[in-house]
């Protein structure tokens, strides 16, 4: 336990001020930060692109290896809650590919896929994104 703690401390406390940062985040439909990302206006570390879906390291990870993929054009997906019968494709597009990308990272001994919606889910980005973290081992229940 003490290993265990002192590896994870510097992430514990990474994770409170994002906990802080999503509890005080307002849903909203107003551009975000990810739109940036996605005109490449502010840089990311792209691990896969096509004309649909962005993948990119999470700023702040989680683990060895942490992705967010996200859909290029929103389309009013601020977050899984307001999922239409039109983002079928997409949903399911986002979640195939986190697992080609998994397999890229080589995480062949498991992964973690995350959705948080809104600010009870811990949401602080409203344009909804898939988290992919792997590398480690993963706890249940979540916190
Ligand atoms: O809390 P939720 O589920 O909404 O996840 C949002 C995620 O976006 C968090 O894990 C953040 O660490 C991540 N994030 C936030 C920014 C950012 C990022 N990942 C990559 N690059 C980023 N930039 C450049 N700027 C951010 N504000």
């Amino acid at each position: 336990v003490a290993i265990l703690s002192s590896h994870i401390s510097p992430v514990s406390a990474v994770m409170a001020s994002e906990k802080e940062a999503a509890l005080s985040a307002t849903p909203s439909d107003a551009p975000t930060i990810f739109d940036k990302i996605i005109s490449k206006e502010i840089p990311s570390t792209v691990v896969y692109e096509d004309d649909k879906v962005l993948a990119f390291r999470d700023i702040t990870p989680q683990g060895p290896v942490h992705i967010l993929l996200i859909p290029k054009v929103r389309d009013g997906l601020t977050g899984l809650s307001k999922a239409e019968e039109r983002h079928i494709d997409i949903l399911g597009r986002l979640l195939y590919t986190a697992k080609l990308v998994a397999k890229q990272e080589g995480l062949d001994e498991g992964f973690r896929i995350v959705i948080n919606d809104g600010p009870q889910g811990c949401q602080s980005v409203y344009h909804i994104h898939v988290h992919l973290i792997g590398g480690r081992q993963m706890n249940w229940p979540p916190g």
